[in-house]
């Protein structure tokens, strides 16, 4: 268990106020980002906008703007990573509710993207979303970030974003339904699926700002490394104690697909000690960080005390 009290941040600010600050914060950059709805075609646009705003915990911003924080990072820089971020989110949980992969109707508490707007626009939303995530990367050398740190979160953000981290472990999800994973292969999945991109918004919320040093780098590739797959371990013991109101998405779906889950693999009880590990050595990594890096301590407990 933690070893290391967290030191309060600096500025005084409670977590849950900071919290609800920046999901405004983000949704007014989406809201910036996303084109309007009167612009052609207007129905695309109108789905996009469906499916990237109003919704969602925002827990992959609050990672950017919170690790941006630690680097001194600008604001608006911040907003355009935190956008890019939540694009590509958004992206792969449209993607995720087609029929030709998890079949879901439900999602933030609202119909399917391809439920309200039909297949083939979900289709190209989520095609849009992706390019527009890269699209809002690039605006930050406008915002004060260096041309080598624009080129380096656009590569980071690539390959979390592709075959050897989101789309991958996805591809490996599929592959492995009806199946019982060891558990390396189950984690090794789960670190593409869930984490690379939760490691990713950590990465460019830093980028935007000083770089780190490297044992600072060090420090955040551990708790990146710990609530990437906290992350996925709670997801999985909410997709069978939660409830769908709750969740706003369907329960139950892991075990009604044959698919290898943490609880599947370890039991609940065991899957409710790992995340709460992962949660203290989260936290241990960031008491080695500062009294700065503390919002990246509560984003930790947020993952892991989370009921939706
Ligand atoms: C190219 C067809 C194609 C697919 C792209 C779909 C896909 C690859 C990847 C899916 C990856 C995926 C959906 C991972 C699930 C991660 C996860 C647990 C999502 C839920 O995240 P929350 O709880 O959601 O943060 P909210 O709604 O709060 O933002």
């Amino acid at each position: 268990m933690s070893s290391r009290p967290l030191e309060p941040n600096p500025s005084g600010e409670p977590f849950t106020h900071w919290m609800a600050r920046r999901c405004e914060q983000v949704e007014r950059a989406l809201e910036a980002c996303l084109p309007g709805p009167a612009a052609r075609p207007e129905r695309l646009h109108e789905a996009m906008r469906y499916a990237a705003l109003g919704g969602g915990k925002r827990v992959r911003a609050l990672l950017v703007y919170a690790a941006g924080e630690l680097t001194g990072a600008p604001q608006s820089a911040l907003d355009a990573a935190a956008c890019a971020i939540e694009c590509i989110h958004a992206y792969s949980l449209v993607h995720d509710d087609l029929p030709c992969m998890d079949n879901d109707v439900l999602r933030r508490g609202k119909p399917t993207v391809h439920v309200a707007f039909g297949e083939a626009t979900a289709m190209l939303v989520g095609d849009a979303l992706q390019a527009l995530a890269f699209e809002s990367l690039a605006g930050t050398m406008a915002l004060g970030v260096a041309a080598p740190a624009v080129v380096g979160m656009t590569l980071r953000l690539a390959r979390a974003a592709g075959s050897i981290g989101m789309a991958g472990g996805q591809a490996i999800d599929l592959e492995a339904v009806g199946e019982t994973l060891p558990r390396q292969e189950l984690e090794d999945m789960h670190r593409r699926k869930t984490g690379a991109l939760l490691t990713a918004s950590i990465e460019l919320g830093a980028a935007c700002g000083q770089a780190p040093d490297a044992a600072q780098a060090r420090w955040l590739g551990s708790y990146a490394q710990a609530i990437g797959l906290a992350f996925q371990v709670v997801d999985d013991i909410l997709d069978v104690v939660g409830d769908a109101a709750a969740l706003g998405k369907t329960a139950g779906k892991d075990a009604e697909q044959g698919k290898p889950t943490y609880v599947s693999v370890l039991g609940l009880a065991a899957s409710r000690q790992l995340a709460d590990t992962l949660m203290f050595q989260a936290r241990d990594a960031v008491a080695a960080l500062g009294p700065r890096a503390r919002r990246l301590g509560d984003i930790a407990e947020l993952i892991v005390l989370r009921q939706s």
